[in-house]
């Protein structure tokens, strides 16, 4: 249930969300043992799992964390948690100062678990989360390790599936459906949709729906798929019709382009045939059981054999406070021999806060520089696409890596380019694999095409401002092999009148995307309007527009570097 509160309660809890990012005061009035819904799919309580698992030791670090948050974490792993299954929960204090975090948390925890299946360690100075980590998985004993954030509930029926898994495959690095539990009326809600991990190239983690190949991958047990699939569907089945999915070999430019959604064939009641959306098999049962296969994992909440994190590198230990190592380990993961999956049945909720509750010693951008230390071991060439986002770090100094990139060598791990080809190979690199990219330039009026930095997971309208011959992050674009003009996520769309601005927006298959290049005469024409791609009336800091198709300088444009046009 939700807690609404009213008159001086909530203005003292409006005073407090702005220090401690969550509503204290609501999570005060609700019970440390609360019940939640259990909001797992009803196949999951199908499943039956071996009655011999390995036992888990629940790693729940923190600092300076309210007491109700961080005492229903505890409460809801040992009462949701088979106790065969439980080695220990340990709280890891990362040299927290709040005075009931010292002996009226020890007395707490004595009266209330007496059997010690909590226990508190303590770091002795202040870690930073990452080192906290580490400090946990040392002290922990059980043959799974599973962390967690100091403000979670998990919800009926986690921990197995998480254990099975691990049994089945010691080299799975294991999360839970992570639930949204509202910060502000403290309401547990499932996310419903299962997500997987993707990054920025600015290094911050993203959430992205399950990508086809991905789909794929799960409802058929045949991987990697087949090659010859007409021969040997009729092969098996010779009383089957079967249609290759048909692919668009556009009209004017002869480009052959990926059908990309999977439609079925209808017919309306003229008797004309109609192309209709339809999945591609029929959903399988199995898929809401199975393990996702994701690129990344956010960070906080997760499962791992303990031999094996350790023979992977655990941490990197010169890695402060926050931010990195969730991609630095995911990468890791996977380069080095193991894999990440998300367990749909296994649900946990975790308070999304709006800021950190803490302090950053130092005041130092721990994210920028953690961050930099994944891209020097991790990436290879692709710390290029890092650092063009963030020129800033280049002067900064991320200490000694020879230990990480021994590791790496040691373990004899992968490349990035095996990881992005192989584990994400739906991630868009913008300089790979386009026709062209950089600056998009108008040389009439030396005017690019500009996201004048604006928040690319909105929409907005297309800036331009004078051509940064230094380079400008804003100002790089891509035009794509399926000509679209794009950003890491987000494609030029124009579906308006004359003199209409264009859009910035999440690619889809769309004709208002597809803008072709022709480079002899300059024009960039919208494949959906017709029209050309025009600097407009104002000549800097204005919005760039499509106008009819005029050969006029305003319609002209060069890309920066041209690489297959
Ligand atoms: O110095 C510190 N010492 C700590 O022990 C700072 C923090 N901490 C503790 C803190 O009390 C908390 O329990 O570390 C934990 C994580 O800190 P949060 O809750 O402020 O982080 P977050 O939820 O904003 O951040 C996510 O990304 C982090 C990157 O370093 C970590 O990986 C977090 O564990 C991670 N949390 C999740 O993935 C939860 C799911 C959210 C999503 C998406
Ligand atoms: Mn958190």
């Amino acid at each position: 249930m939700p807690v609404y509160l009213e008159g001086e309660e909530k203005k003292l809890a409006d005073s407090l969300i702005e220090k401690e990012a969550f509503n204290r005061i609501a999570s005060d009035k609700i019970a440390l043992d609360r019940s939640l819904k259990d909001v797992r799919d009803k196949r999951c309580l199908d499943v039956e799992y071996p009655k011999v698992l390995p036992k888990a030791s629940v790693i729940i670090i923190f600092h300076n964390e309210a007491w109700s948050p961080l005492l229903r974490t505890a409460h809801s792993v040992v009462n949701r948690s088979p106790p065969q299954f439980l080695h220990e929960v340990i709280l890891l204090d990362d040299f927290s100062d709040k005075d009931f975090l010292k002996t009226d948390l020890e007395n707490y925890i004595v009266k209330t678990w007496p059997d010690g299946i909590v226990r508190l360690v303590r770091t002795n100075e202040r870690s930073g989360l990452i080192r906290a980590k580490i400090a946990g998985a040392k002290a922990a004993e059980g043959e799974v390790l599973i962390f967690l954030d100091s403000h979670c509930e998990a919800n009926a029926g986690w921990l197995e599936p998480l254990l099975n898994r691990i049994h089945e495959d010691r080299t799975a690095v294991l999360c839970p459906e992570i639930d949204l539990i509202d910060k502000d009326t403290l309401q547990y809600a499932g996310t419903g949709s299962f997500n997987v991990g993707g990054f920025w190239w600015s290094l911050h983690f993203s959430w992205r729906p399950i990508p086809s190949h991905e789909s794929y991958r799960r409802k058929s047990k045949i991987d990697p798929i087949r090659i010859e699939p007409l021969v040997s569907r009729i092969a098996e089945d010779p009383k089957t019709v079967l249609c290759p999915i048909i692919d668009a070999i556009d009209d004017t430019t002869l480009e052959y382009s990926g059908n990309g959604g999977y439609q079925i064939g209808g017919f309306s009641w003229s008797l004309h045939f109609t192309w209709q959306d339809g999945s591609p098999r029929p959903p399988h049962s199995s898929q809401y059981i199975l393990p996702i296969r994701s690129p990344t994992m956010a960070g906080g909440l997760f499962a791992v054999d303990r031999k094996f994190f350790f023979e992977i590198g655990a941490y990197d230990p010169g890695m402060d406070v926050w931010g990195g190592e969730n991609l630095e380990l995911s990468f890791r993961t996977w380069m080095c021999g193991g894999k990440l999956e998300f367990i749909p049945c296994s649900r946990v909720g975790h308070i999304f806060r709006s800021s950190h509750p803490y302090t950053f010693p130092g005041n130092k951008d721990t994210h920028g520089i953690n961050s930099m230390r994944l891209a020097e071991v991790w990436m290879d060439d692709y710390k290029r696409l890092f650092y063009s986002h963030r020129k800033d770090l280049l002067a900064q100094d991320y200490g000694d890596i020879s230990d990480r990139k021994s590791l790496r060598e040691r373990l004899q791990c992968k490349s990035f380019k095996w990881y992005l080809d192989n584990v994400y190979p739906e991630k868009f690199i913008p300089d790979e694999n386009v026709k062209a990219w950089g600056m998009v330039r108008n040389p009439a009026s030396g005017i690019c095409l500009d996201t004048l930095q604006k928040d690319e997971k909105t929409i907005f309208d297309m800036g331009m401002f004078h051509c940064q011959s230094g380079g400008s992050a804003s100002q790089v674009i891509s035009l794509s092999n399926k000509n679209q003009l794009r950003r890491e996520e987000a494609c030029l769309d124009a579906s308006g009148g004359d003199g209409s601005h264009i859009s910035l927006r999440p690619c889809t298959e769309s004709a208002s995307m597809i803008w072709v290049h022709f480079k002899t005469n300059g024009t960039i024409v919208n494949k959906y309007t017709g029209k050309c791609l025009d600097v407009g009336k104002e000549n800097s800091g204005g919005y760039p527009v499509i106008n009819e198709c005029k050969g006029s300088d305003s319609q002209k444009w060069t890309i920066q570097y041209y690489i297959n046009l």
